[in-house]
């Protein structure tokens, strides 16, 4: 530690209790801290996202702008967007869903029929895996209520034989993919196991947020697997397909792969994995000055979060408050960490979250993050510049 963090940390030290005493008044108690105060003002971010590039516009629409977070659901027109072609048209009233492939009594059903099952409601942090990959996405997440139906009575109708081990869920947007000289039209599409597809989490969702689902959210049904990354949950569903084997294509096995070289044993092992699951994550959100008083405030998500610590230039870890989202299995945890007395001039902001099982996010610098080829799964812990005028 080079002097001035030692005197940073002295002054953490002797101030902390005045300043947490007036920070406490400042930013109102009772009041969720990461919501804007009256009075309160974001310190903007130093680091910002670069501008989408035009073959990736295409596909990614809307993204969260972190220094606006200031309700716990995100509201449906901040939400991210991302869409692989494009939305596709539907209309809601001509449109079934089909559920064939192994089953005996293939289904056929209209959104009526479908919002005539009994209904749940899951409140689900949905981030895309291509989050904090690239240098223009880093807005790829967002919390939102979703209303919809569970899938697994639906299989049980239609009779799942006994063969069936994989359930692939259709997209109604399409897109030309080659393969070698093989150019040819291939509908969005990804699969779980049946034992995964069947899980009483997993939703056909129609409502977002109290309202219908609007189109760029997938209407007018859509998957909801909470606990998976984005891609697992997909939009505008036209078949669901049950099979005996793995399903093979693009966004299972040749797009959202993650490739790692690792070293065992003095050779290189390379590693493929399809995206799934969601990685443990956190993110600072924005920093908020208040009548001097400073207060970082941020999120975390993708596992069941027990803790979250911030370290500040090259500090110690200090420990978060969780301020929202505690007793919510799926949905993103809000923290704060007051910063009492900022010296002027650039400092760096790095969150990292535990989950309960005491895995920590890893480091930009652990070989899960490092021996990685791909922009997938960057769940690695995010730092932050900011600048205290
Ligand atoms: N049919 C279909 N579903 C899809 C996609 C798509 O391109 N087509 N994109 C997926 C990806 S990569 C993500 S991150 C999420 C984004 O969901 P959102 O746009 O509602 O935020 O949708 C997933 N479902
Ligand atoms: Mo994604």
């Amino acid at each position: 530690m080079d002097a001035r963090g030692m005197s940073r940390r002295e002054l953490l030290r002797t101030g902390s209790i005045t300043l947490a005493g007036l920070a406490f008044l400042r930013f109102g108690p009772g009041a969720a801290a990461f919501a804007a105060q009256p009075g309160e003002e974001v310190v903007p971010w130093l680091d910002q996202p670069a501008e989408v590039p035009p073959p990736a516009r295409d596909v990614i629409g809307t993204q969260l702008r972190w220094e606006e977070l200031d309700s716990w659901i995100t509201p449906t027109d901040r939400f991210f967007t991302v869409a692989h072609f494009k939305v596709p048209a539907i209309d809601a009233q001509a449109w079934r869903l089909r559920i064939g492939g192994l089953v005996n009594q293939p289904l056929s059903l209209s959104l009526d029929d479908l919002k005539a099952r009994p209904r749940t409601e899951v409140t689900f942090t949905i981030e895309c895996s291509g989050n904090n990959g690239l240098p223009f996405f880093t807005g790829g997440a967002g919390n939102a209520s979703w209303g919809g139906t569970p899938l697994a009575p639906l299989l049980e109708e239609a009779g799942l034989m006994e063969r069936g081990t994989e359930v692939v869920f259709f997209g109604t947007d399409t897109g030309e993919l080659e393969v070698r000289q093989a150019k040819l039209p291939e509908p969005f599409a990804r699969s779980m196991s049946l034992t995964d597809a069947t899980s009483p989490d997993t939703l056909l969702c129609y409502e977002m947020n109290g309202a219908p689902l609007v189109a760029s959210h997938g209407a007018p049904l859509r998957l909801i697997a909470p606990g998976w990354y984005g891609i697992a949950n997909v939009k505008w569903l036209d078949r669901i397909e049950v099979l005996d084997t793995r399903y093979m294509g693009n966004f299972m096995a040749r797009d959202y792969v993650t490739i790692r070289l690792e070293q065992q044993a003095g050779h290189t092992v390379r590693r493929e994995t399809s995206v799934g699951r969601a990685l443990l994550k956190s993110a600072p959100a924005k920093v908020a000055r208040n009548d001097g008083a400073y207060r970082i405030v941020g999120a975390a998500w993708g596992a069941p979060i027990d803790a979250v610590e911030v370290r500040i230039d090259n500090g110690d870890w200090l420990p978060a408050t969780i301020e929202q989202g505690a007793g919510d299995e799926f949905a993103w945890k809000f923290w704060t960490v007051d910063w009492s007395n900022p010296s002027r001039g650039e400092h760096t902001i790095t969150s990292r979250a535990i989950d309960t099982a005491g895995n920590v996010q890893p480091a930009m610098d652990d070989p899960r993050i490092a021996t990685k080829q791909t922009f997938w799964e960057s769940n690695g812990q995010i730092t932050r510049r900011i600048l205290i005028a």
